[in-house]
């Protein structure tokens, strides 16, 4: 595997649960779900190295990789020889272990079931309606389909009506759901393939979340990967 350590943090706040030696995550800036962990790694200050896995040239079918991880996908977090895969579970260990407080992911069982709903809607509903859509297309230069198209607006319908009235996807605060959603919401803007904006609950939770990241560098992790994803895929439309 060619690696190459790009970003190197120190912890923002002091907090003794903070781990003694470096975190590794092995990510790829395209991927949203591989960008949800780095943004919420950043957030919660922790040591870390980013170990690039270029995805467009095949880096994740490179047997040291899919040794780590046999779905041969990103993000991997390697945390002191504990390895683990999936965006999702990834947040919830890292909150569970290193968060100074439970605020990103709760400890109460109703509040963390809210946040788990989200998150599986995330996953099974958005991200797999998103990979659906854009796969074709950004891999293979296809057209886009318009059925897919028409599932991915329907997840951003479910999406809308979850944050009617809400301030946050899940509960009264910011939690690992708005990490898992928001890098997909950013790539989508940047592909230019759907109107973000229409979805008022959508666009204006999208327009907090970016304010609210921005102190742990939402451009620098988030939108730069979205940007690389919209011209990647703008490119395969000509
Ligand atoms: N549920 C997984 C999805 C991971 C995933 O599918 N990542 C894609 C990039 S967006 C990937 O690495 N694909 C490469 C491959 O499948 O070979 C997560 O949240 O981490």
């Amino acid at each position: 595997m060619k690696g190459l350590a790009v970003l190197s943090r120190r912890p923002r706040v002091s907090n003794s649960k903070m781990p003694n030696h470096t975190v590794i995550l092995y990510h790829f800036y395209v991927s949203p779900v591989s960008r949800s962990a780095l943004l919420l790694i950043r957030a919660l200050g922790i040591k870390h190295t980013v170990e690039i896995i270029n995805l467009l040239a095949k880096e994740q079918m490179n047997p040291e990789f899919i040794k780590m991880n046999p779905l041969h996908t990103v993000p991997v977090l390697n945390d002191g020889g504990f390895i683990i895969y999936d965006s999702h579970v990834i947040m919830k260990y890292l909150v569970n272990e290193y968060g100074k407080d439970d605020s990103l992911y709760p400890t109460n069982p109703k509040k963390a079931a809210l946040v788990d709903q989200r998150l599986f809607f995330s996953a099974t509903y958005l991200f797999a309606r998103f990979i659906t859509f854009y796969t074709p297309t950004l891999f293979f230069g296809s057209p886009p389909d318009e059925e897919n198209r028409a599932k991915l607006n329907e997840a951003l319908q479910f999406l809308n009506k979850f944050l009617e009235g809400q301030k946050w996807v899940a509960g009264d605060n910011m939690t690992i759901a708005d990490f898992s959603i928001i890098p997909m919401m950013a790539s989508m803007e940047a592909s230019g393939s759907f109107d973000l904006a229409s979805f008022s609950n959508v666009w204006s939770w999208y327009q907090r979340t970016k304010s609210a990241m921005e102190g742990f560098g939402y451009e620098e992790v988030c939108q730069t990967g979205a940007d690389a994803f919209g011209s990647i895929y703008k490119s395969k439309l000509k």
